[in-house]
């Protein structure tokens, strides 16, 4: 899979050069290109911002240097990716069909956002799908893009060394995950639960399914009852 960046502030997704993805794109499962914005602006202070037609606050991406570089990188048969608190809610299944795309292209907005005609001139020439991580407001669009890029490329064939952890995960099956404990069995007067240890394997599995069920409908009720959606975020319980 090959992943390009737009940023003004290419600095931001160092990251992807750590850990796994840097392996992964070490070892040629991936290819990461990272982009600086101003690299297609012609203007003595690089400018790739102006205000908004129609007055109000902050300021908006201009449209020219997304434009350029959209033929310098050639945009066609990719699909973009543009991070926006405005966007259709990430999930592990939009994770998983972004997978299956041989090409990333993400749009890191930042200020106000990206002049409309960016994504309508896109939309012309590739697939855009604009994705935001919740409803809550990031400064821009490159700490979400590294949020997106991790939850995609882990479901890469041969990305993972184990597959089963994959499956046993939160979101996978549409529920929480249930909790998980280690050594010691006792810790500081507290027990890992007695089934646990007891080495009957339909009784954990059991307890597994019914503490992920309850712990979702404690935290995510909207997960089970989508209809509960409006009030899932209201309250964050102690437990
Ligand atoms: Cl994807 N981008 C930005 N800029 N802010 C966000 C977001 C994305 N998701 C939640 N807030």
């Amino acid at each position: 899979m090959r992943l390009d960046y737009l940023t003004i502030f290419p600095d931001y997704l160092d990251p992807l050069r750590q850990s796994l993805t840097g392996k992964a794109a070490e070892g040629g499962l991936l290819e990461l290109h990272v982009h600086d914005l101003r690299t297609w602006t012609h203007d003595r202070h690089r400018t790739v911002d102006d205000a908004p037609f129609g007055g109000g606050a902050g300021m908006v991406l201009r449209p020219e240097p997304f434009g350029e570089a959209f033929d310098a990188l050639d945009l066609d048969g990719a699909t973009v990716v543009v991070p926006t608190p405005s966007g259709t809610p990430f999930t592990q299944a939009l994770a998983r069909s972004l997978a299956t795309r041989e090409r990333l292209v993400f749009l890191c907005g930042r200020y106000e956002g990206i002049d409309q005609r960016v994504l309508d001139h896109a939309a012309t020439r590739a697939e855009v799908v604009e994705v935001s991580l919740g409803d809550y407001v990031l400064n821009g669009g490159e700490v979400a893009a590294l949020a997106v890029t991790e939850a995609v490329v882990r479901l890469l064939p041969g990305f993972m060394g184990n597959a089963e952890s994959l499956v046993e995960e939160s979101h996978e099956d549409g529920l929480l995950e249930y909790p998980v404990y280690t050594r010691p069995a006792s810790w500081r007067g507290l027990d890992v639960p007695d089934v646990l240890l007891s080495g009957d394997h339909a009784r954990i599995a059991a307890w597994r399914s019914e503490a992920a069920r309850r712990r979702t409908a404690q935290r995510r009720p909207d997960l089970l009852h989508p209809s509960a959606a409006a009030t899932a975020w209201d309250v964050v319980p102690a437990t």
